[in-house]
């Protein structure tokens, strides 16, 4: 066999099995918590424990039985490890050199345990009392010319609570700001599933999963991003439910997986086939293909009805459906009727045959549920991509029936959470008028700031102040420069995080603040004892979540502490909320969010229910609350998701997240199921597309972006090449390592959402290092030199 490079191996294993069992092994012992990390883990997803940040996945309703999860493990251990990074650790290092480390090294050294005020006068963090961090935040933000200068942004693991008291706060200081980590994810979802359906959620739940014989699997990764769906997706494969994969890479634990939880194929080394069909479709190729299952639907449907009297079959399309229930069918066929196929091959990668084959197992499903993630959503046209998954499930009435429907994975453990309970920059008047009428103000009604937006209005000037509830913004946006550029512009910038990370050392020209949380799996005593907060998972059930940890330190406060006390001292007399009374008791939060959200009514009593509760979904009751009151098929026009690049010397980069990740935090250096070890620096591609360009494994190469708009030197440099078995065109790298090469502007024009998924690329041999401030090593993304802190 052919020597593969340092760090690469061929892995033929399952995914899952006593691969998984060692590396959770490791993981513990990583953040030196062998003992206590145990007893975590096993309160994790369990009745009066607190819900694993590490995805939204669902939990079987009233079970006791530990769910094995090893990236949750991860997520776990890797908030409740053992280090802790104090003053005297910001003492001995200077932000400039903090800098220069990797984004791996810089989550890697443990909690921060106190609030932190930047001094520019020594270029160092120091500690800070937390009265005196609350009044110079509050002091920024009303030296601000309007309320509008000021961005919210939130990532998706804030707690119900922490959400609805910082929208509250945000809107009662005056704006509707709030640049949310949905609009980097989800935001396709939210925005394309309303037009089509009316309602922005899954309309599938947990149980549903039993009673689909069809599940088609588009653009996600579950072995490693949703790894207890993986239980979910084996469980139907061994009752006999058919599973087709549409996805650019082989991924292993959508080929095969052996279930830790299974003792017999554990101890047998056996393991259960997932996909039915892999279809490996070319990046940015689903809409085609979709179009494409669709066209092949409609043709065996007619000749179905044209033979009837001689076969008595029954019709493909669920006809009654509808014309009951749809609007625009018509058009869509016709659009239908009017592609070419070979248009269809030509943009996909599939054949004729293969869509065909998919539409004649989608016919004869009885209910069928679609599932997708980042490789639908995260393109140019994520919107119409979504909605046009939503068009072959319309036709054969595939929603509001047991066993069907959609099925987005959503990311953060609570980010749909957030957005239900207001954390959103365009809202709707219903939500404000119930604000006003709860809280007795008037609450802005222009839309504020998504992602994008506010990067923009950070780099204008035009915004002057960022509060970051959580996350890691800088790196997870788009064009890390023009985030840079866009953060130091600031007057004040203000960290709530558990970690550091490379945004909290982006200084502001005033006033930079980091300031220390709890995380989930840690107690939270307030006044009126200990708390629990909610949490909504990706099929909109609703639970508490208790931690039980040590806090970090004494010094650390919850996130609905920290909002409150920012918003006490910024609103002082203009305050629509007794601040101390709803922290001193969540209960208090959560009954004004049942005031505020009708949905939530008995909240208190229904989360102590094992399993909580499910918010309404009108789509599941077949009441469509859209323009047109009916479910509406969507047109998309053309095949092309992205750009259409007729050069074969450009292939489209596909970025995605490694078995040891969670998003911009870096938990280790392997992709054990893609065979890397040890390494981030690596580009994926195939041998036909090495052999074109006389490259080899192995070879190092400049990655440099490929489009119009783009300015020249939107490149990374040094990425080994690795042989990966992927479409021709094709290639894929890791996120965040490849964001310099992703415009700011190279977004889905209807969400916003960046088309990380989509970047036309070429490749070069690789050349000397420029003046770049990051850089790409073997450990990922690292500060090459000192920010310039004007
Ligand atoms: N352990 C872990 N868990 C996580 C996260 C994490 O980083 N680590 N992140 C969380 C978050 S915020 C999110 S949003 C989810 C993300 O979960 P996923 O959506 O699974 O995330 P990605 O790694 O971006 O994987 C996208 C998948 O789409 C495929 N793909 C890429 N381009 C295309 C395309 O054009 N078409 C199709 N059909 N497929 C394509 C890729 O090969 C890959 O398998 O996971 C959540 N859970
Ligand atoms: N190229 C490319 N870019 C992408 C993506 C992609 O697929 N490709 N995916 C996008 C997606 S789907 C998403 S969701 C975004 C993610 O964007 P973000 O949500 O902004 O990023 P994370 O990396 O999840 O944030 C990690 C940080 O959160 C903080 N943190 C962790 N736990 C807690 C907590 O309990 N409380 C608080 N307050 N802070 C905490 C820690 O400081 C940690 O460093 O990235 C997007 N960017
Ligand atoms: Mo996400």
């Amino acid at each position: 066999m052919r020597k593969r490079p340092e760090g690469i191996r061929n892995y033929d294993a399952p995914a899952g099995g006593w691969g998984a069992t060692k590396a959770l092994a490791q993981t513990l012992k990583r953040q030196q918590i062998v003992v206590q990390g145990v007893r975590t883990l096993l309160k994790a997803n369990q009745p009066g424990g607190f819900d694993c940040p590490g995805c939204a996945w669902p939990d079987p309703k009233h079970t006791s039985s530990f769910e094995f999860c090893e990236n949750g493990a991860k997520a776990v251990t890797w908030e409740s490890t053992a280090k802790r990074i104090g003053p005297d650790f910001f003492q001995a290092h200077s932000v400039a050199a903090l800098w220069q480390q990797t984004d791996h090294w810089l989550e890697s050294q443990g909690r921060i345990t106190h609030p932190l005020r930047y001094n520019r006068d020594t270029d160092h963090f120091e500690a800070v009392g937390w009265q005196e961090a609350f009044d110079g935040i509050a002091q920024g933000l009303n030296a601000l010319p309007n309320p509008d200068a000021a961005e919210f942004y939130t990532s998706g693991r804030a707690s119900n609570e922490a959400a609805f008291l910082y929208q509250l706060f945000a809107r009662n200081f005056g704006t509707n700001n709030f640049p949310d980590c949905s609009n980097m994810c989800h935001e396709a979802t939210s925005v394309g599933l309303p037009r089509s359906i009316g309602v922005g959620k899954a309309t599938v739940t947990l149980e549903d999963y039993d009673h689909a014989d069809l599940i088609l699997s588009m653009g996600h990764n579950p072995g490693t991003n949703h790894p207890r769906m993986m239980a979910t997706l084996r469980d139907a494969a061994r009752r006999g439910a058919t599973i087709i994969v549409f996805n650019p890479l082989r991924e292993r634990a959508l080929e095969r997986f052996e279930s830790p939880q299974a003792p017999v194929e554990m101890a047998t080394l056996s393991s259960t086939q997932i996909a039915t069909t892999y279809l490996q479709i070319r990046v940015g190729g689903d809409a085609a293909a979709l179009k494409g299952i669709g066209k092949a639907l409609v043709a065996l449907d007619r000749t179905i009805q044209a033979s009837n009297q001689a076969t008595s079959q029954p019709p493909v399309l669920d006809h009654a459906f509808i014309a009951g229930h749809t609007a625009g069918y018509a058009e869509f066929v016709a659009d239908l009727d009017a592609t070419p196929w070979e248009a269809i091959e030509g943009v996909c990668g599939l054949t004729r045959a293969q869509l065909e084959d998919v539409a004649r197992v989608y016919a004869a499903a009885k209910a069928t549920i679609c599932c997708y993630g980042m490789g639908i959503t995260q393109h140019r046209s994520g919107t119409r991509n979504v909605q046009q998954i939503m068009n072959l499930l319309l036709l054969k009435g595939n929603i509001g029936r047991p066993g069907a429907g959609i099925s987005p994975l959503r990311g953060h453990s609570n980010v749909q959470g957030d957005r239900t309970v207001g954390i959103t920059e365009r809202p709707k008047p219903a939500l404000l008028d119930s604000l006003r009428d709860v809280f007795q103000f008037e609450p802005p009604r222009h839309d504020g700031h998504s992602v994008v937006e506010s990067i923009a209005a950070m780099r204008s000037g035009a915004s002057k102040a960022m509060i970051c509830l959580g996350g890691n913004l800088a790196v997870a946006a788009s064009d890390p420069l023009a985030c840079f550029e866009a953060f130091r512009n600031l007057d004040l910038a203000v960290h709530i995080t558990t970690k550091l990370n490379r945004t909290q050392l982006l200084l502001a020209k005033k006033a930079s603040y980091i300031l220390p949380c709890l995380g989930r799996t840690e107690l939270d005593m307030q006044a009126s004892g200990k708390q629990s907060v909610t949490v909504e998972d990706s099929m909109s059930m609703v639970h508490a979540s208790s931690g039980f940890l040590e806090p970090p330190s004494d010094q650390v406060r919850s996130e609905p502490a920290i909002v409150a006390g920012i918003a006490k001292a910024t609103l002082g007399d203009r305050s629509v909320a007794d601040w101390d009374a709803l922290v001193g008791d969540y209960a208090l939060i959560r009954d004004k969010i049942e005031a505020v959200f009708p949905d939530f009514a008995g909240y208190n009593e229904r989360i102590l229910a094992p399993g909580g509760f499910q918010l309404p979904n009108t789509a599941q009751q077949r009441i469509w609350k859209t323009d047109s009151g009916k479910a509406n098929f969507a047109v998309f026009p053309g095949l092309e998701e992205d750009l259409a690049n007729s050069d074969p010397g450009v292939l489209t980069l596909t970025t995605l997240r490694s078995h040891d990740q969670y998003n911009t935090t870096i938990y280790g250096l392997d992709d054990r199921y893609r065979g890397v070890f040890g390494r981030r620096d690596v580009l994926f591609i195939n041998q036909a597309e090495l052999d074109r360009r006389g490259l080899q494994e192995g070879d190092v190469v400049d990655v440099a972006t490929a489009m119009q708009h783009a300015h020249a030197d939107r490149v990374v440099r040094g990425l080994m090449l690795v042989c990966y078995d992927l479409p021709d065109g094709c290639c894929a790298s890791y996120y965040p390592e490849t964001q310099p090469l992703i415009a700011l502007e190279h977004v889905d024009p209807d969400s916003l959402t960046p088309s990380y998924k989509s970047v036309p690329v070429l490749l070069s041999v690789a050349g000397p290092l420029g003046s770049e401030e990051i850089v790409v090593n073997r450990e990922g993304v690292a500060g090459s030199r000192t920010p310039v802190n004007a």
